[in-house]
């Protein structure tokens, strides 16, 4: 009997333990603005070594059109994204669509591919990592002024 009861304690102990270790993860601080840039920034990067050359960019592009039509919506940018990363929300990536689409007209294409290279201030076909996290976190906090 008294063994029992050990046992029913000692399985109440380890659920309060559980509940209160989920409880801690949720809590956890969302990610800040830099954080959400840079994490898009290294999605992009593919061969991680920090900067994103147009190669990246053409082959993000071609892996976000699912319909292969040279066109990159907002909704198969989102679905790219969503895939990529569990902590994205849809707001920031809209947000981030919009900052990519230079033209306006509600597609990425290689257009505004090369727009984006033209921010490349120094001319070596890269743009700088911080530039762009920067700008990311700018617009991102526009979106989400919730954001830090
Ligand atoms: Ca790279
Ligand atoms: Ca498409
Ligand atoms: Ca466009």
């Amino acid at each position: 009997m008294v063994f029992h009861l050990m046992i029913v304690g000692l399985c109440l102990v380890s659920m309060a333990t559980n509940i209160y270790c989920g409880r801690r993860d949720a809590k956890k601080p969302p990610p800040t603005a830099m954080e959400i840039g840079t994490l898009l920034y290294n999605i992009i990067d593919s061969n991680k070594d920090g900067m994103i050359g147009k190669l990246e960019w053409a082959a993000f592009l071609d892996a976000a059109d699912t319909d292969h039509n040279d066109e990159v919506t907002a909704s198969e940018y989102v679905r790219y994204f969503m895939k990529a990363s569990s902590v994205l929300k849809i707001t920031w990536i809209h947000a981030l669509f919009q900052l990519g689409d230079f033209s306006n007209d509600g597609v990425l294409t290689m257009a505004d591919i090369d727009q984006i290279v033209s921010l490349d201030i120094d001319g070596d076909g890269f743009v700088s990592d911080e530039e762009c996290i920067e700008a990311c976190a700018m617009i991102l906090k526009k979106y989400d002024p919730e954001l830090e």
